[in-house]
């Protein structure tokens, strides 16, 4: 069965994740005529809805967990209603391998035509001593195909995972099940041999690359590349893949790269989306993760994203990246659960896990008025999420600096080298970027 390949950033998608996944599946459909599809793993933020608003872009879909649907094995066969000839059954269960599914006209499923229910009716007809049968195969072919059909079939939703009903399957006695919608209409039909070892979906992970900050059961899944620019942490695989880790300043970066290498130009507007990217993951060029090469992409995106007949025609970069980074920033729009949970990521080392997340405003005052209210829900976020202790990393992205809030550090921490101040927050100068500088700072604390 054919499958299309995922192209998916981290959970708790940021900009950049969803900006490098569509780039590149558009990359891959231009270059390779791959059947690619954008993906997601969450819910995206604020500044992602607003960036693809104002591009006119579609959300990616939304892939949840990698493990395999019934949908994937569901074999659309053709069916007849109930009041039907039975010939009508026999026709499509000659083609079908001998199954006929028997659909009511409103679409929910009446029973199937098989090889058992058939001999069943022969049965009833005929008794146990057929030599006294007086009707001929005609006659039985002229009869409704609600008399032949075995009605007790089992059902199973088409986005259930197989994983979870296989065994339940395996139990039946049928050779055959129904796959319905939400609304319990026909679907198609499963068989159960396909159950044993259905067909993995096919991930391309961009902007991560370990196994914890993926979609779930991601080992469940092909993985067919990675595309990132991130610390190494990656699940081995079973065969060699294509996997493309730099140290630039954004994925976006990356998929610009790739898309000059292939000759193309991108369309202005997912131009604009890599680099509202570039610009998001390096505060416009000032986070220390940014390279030359971001300067480089940001360039050539300009060149193909301020055109006359885009989106984009009355902004030039300036203008733009400060529309991009204040749509992600501030803390008193938002409830404040959400300031915690929404750019956030899972760690593990030594014994701990912890999380840091990062929220952005344009000015650090902001802070005060809601910092009790923040301090409760990453608390509250720990506790449930079952963690050692959380960083909360609100940065300010006009001077470039951050206040850390810590709920339940280890006492290491303390030789964290920012400025301690009165209501227990840290002040870091200079400290914008997570992954360049806090993350390092606390790993090399806590593994010593
Ligand atoms: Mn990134």
């Amino acid at each position: 069965m054919r499958l299309p390949t995922y192209v998916i950033g981290h959970m708790n998608p940021d900009l950049d994740s969803i900006a490098s996944a569509i780039g590149y599946t558009w990359l891959l459909r231009e270059r390779d005529g791959a059947d690619v599809i954008a993906a997601r793993s969450g819910v995206i933020n604020k500044q992602t809805a607003w960036v693809l608003e104002f591009l006119g872009l579609e959300m990616p879909y939304l892939l949840s967990d990698a493990s395999p649907r019934f949908e994937v094995v569901t074999h659309r066969l053709d069916t007849a209603l109930p009041e039907q000839p039975l010939r009508e059954a026999w026709a499509i269960a000659s083609r079908t391998g001998g199954v006929a599914p028997i659909v009511n006209a409103d679409g929910t499923p009446f029973g199937m035509v098989t090889g058992n229910s058939l001999f069943n009716l022969i049965n009833q007809l005929a008794g146990p001593h057929p030599v006294k049968i007086n009707t001929t195969i005609n006659d039985i072919l002229d009869l409704p195909c609600d008399q032949a059909s075995d009605t007790t079939i089992e059902r199973f939703n088409k986005t259930a995972r197989i994983r979870d009903l296989v065994k339940k399957a395996l139990r039946e006695e049928d050779n055959e099940f129904w796959v319905v919608d939400d609304h319990g209409k026909y679907v198609g039909i499963v068989r159960q041999r396909d159950l044993l070892n259905p067909p993995r979906i096919k991930l391309i992970l961009v902007d991560h690359n370990e196994a914890q900050q993926s979609i779930s059961s991601l080992e469940e899944a092909e993985l067919l590349e990675i595309l990132d620019h991130h610390r190494l942490g990656n699940p081995p695989t079973n065969s060699p893949i294509r996997f493309m880790v730099e140290p630039v300043g954004s994925t976006s970066t990356l998929v610009t790269e790739r898309t000059v290498e292939a000759g193309l130009a991108l369309p202005p507007e997912i131009a604009g989306l890599l680099m509202a990217g570039i610009i998001s993951d390096t505060l416009n060029l000032i986070s220390p993760t940014t390279t030359k090469r971001d300067n480089e992409a940001i360039k050539k995106l300009a060149r193909w994203a301020f055109v006359d007949n885009s989106r984009l025609k009355n902004e030039d970069l300036k203008s733009y990246a400060e529309k991009v980074l204040s749509a992600g920033t501030g803390l008193g729009s938002r409830p404040a659960n959400e300031v915690v949970t929404g750019d956030i990521k899972i760690y593990k080392a030594s014994d701990y896990e912890f999380s840091i997340s990062q929220a952005e405003v344009t000015d650090l005052y902001e802070l005060n008025e809601h910092l009790v209210k923040i301090e409760d829900a990453l608390k509250q976020m720990r506790v449930g999420k079952g963690l050692d202790f959380a960083v909360l990393m609100v940065t300010d992205v006009v001077s470039g600096s951050s206040i850390l809030l810590l709920d339940n550090p280890p006492l290491i921490l303390e030789d964290l080298p920012y400025r301690r101040n009165s209501d227990g927050t840290l002040t870091a100068e200079g400290l914008v970027s997570r992954k360049k500088q806090l993350v390092p700072a606390i790993l090399s604390l806590l593994e010593g």
